[in-house]
């Protein structure tokens, strides 16, 4: 490098390092310690407060206050990512929050996150609700592709876009406050879906000769490859018809749910993971909807 690229580098960095807005983040939990171990590393100056003051110790390099309000009080934009909705109202009770960013990345029910983003207001703040789709090892780690919802404040997600794209990716749900809490609640909802399937599968072959661990990747690439299905849904829901493009028709799925069953009895395995799906199909087969797909079950869901 010549004289004058490493000057210009120098200069870059030093301009790089003094442009970087303060951040100040409550909570230093597994997720909080991993958020603010990104900011330190990208060159965010960053206060911290926790419940218990010890847990600072993992984040070197942070300025560590000695309150919440402390905290809230050295940066415009404050980040909380703490236990629950409750644990969120009770470090900030008595804090200072006019003029302030707020940005709640604990994971709430919507009504809490837009319960909180009026409470927010009412004290002078703006605020953007998080749902946060990454595991902690994750965060700061672009290739293993968490990221975060947000919703709320658009204004504030914009100002402040580039320091919320230093942990993770950003997507911007909408000004609904509960939408980020709703997106992420929905997906952690479908998974554990799958994770039920899977449950019942591998009790189904728990008790013979059959390695879990050569099954295992047969049993991935197949709900791999029935995740796709989730847009063929999609498509029905959005036009309301929900014969559209079928290919395995609800008369022929629920024909095929007693092997299913009979297959679960003979290995002696409780079907209660999978019998209440097939009652729902067979509640939609029951009002004529044979020639459908299961896009049905979803109206049966909503009360
Ligand atoms: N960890 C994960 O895998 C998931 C990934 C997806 C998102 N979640 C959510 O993130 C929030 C924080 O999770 P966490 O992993 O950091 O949780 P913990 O390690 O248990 O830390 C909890 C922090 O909350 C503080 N805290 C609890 N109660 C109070 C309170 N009443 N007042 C003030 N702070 C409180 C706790 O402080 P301390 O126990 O160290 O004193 C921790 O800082 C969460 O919503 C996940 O659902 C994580």
């Amino acid at each position: 490098m010549s004289r004058s690229e490493a000057w210009s580098s120098l200069e870059g960095m030093t301009r790089n390092s003094t442009s970087k807005s303060p951040v100040t983040l409550l909570g230093l939990g597994a997720m909080g310690t991993a958020l603010a171990r990104t900011w330190l590393a990208a060159g965010y100056p960053l206060t911290v407060w926790n419940r218990t003051p010890d847990r600072a110790e993992a984040v070197a390099g942070a300025k560590v206050a000695d309150s919440a309000h402390e905290a809230v009080a050295a940066s415009g934009l404050v980040v909380v990512c703490l236990l629950d909705d409750e644990s969120v109202g009770a470090a900030l009770a008595d804090v200072d929050l006019a003029g302030k960013d707020l940005v709640n990345l604990t994971t709430t029910t919507p009504a809490q996150a837009r319960a909180r983003a009026e409470w927010a207001e009412g004290r002078g703040a703006r605020y953007l609700d998080g749902g946060i789709m990454a595991v902690p090892p994750m965060i700061g780690v672009p290739e293993a592709g968490g990221y975060v919802f947000y919703s709320g404040s658009r204004e504030l997600f914009e100002v402040h876009r580039d320091a919320l794209a230093v942990p993770a990716g950003t997507r911007y749900v909408g000004e609904d406050a509960g939408f980020a809490a709703l997106h992420d609640v929905a997906l952690l909802s479908g998974m554990y879906g799958m994770f039920a399937g899977a449950a019942h599968a591998f009790a189904l072959i728990r008790r013979e000769d059959i390695d879990p661990v050569a099954f295992a990747p047969l049993l991935a690439d197949w709900l791999a490859a029935m995740a796709q299905g989730v847009h063929g849904t999609a498509a029905q829901l959005k036009s309301g018809d929900y014969t559209e493009g079928v290919v395995s028709n609800l008369a022929m799925q629920v024909a095929g749910t007693p092997t299913f069953l009979a297959t679960a009895e003979g290995q002696g395995v409780s079907p209660e993971l999978i019998e209440p799906y097939f009652a729902l199909m067979r509640r939609r087969l029951d009002v004529g909807s044979g020639e459908e797909d299961l896009t049905g079950v979803v109206d049966l869901l909503l009360r």
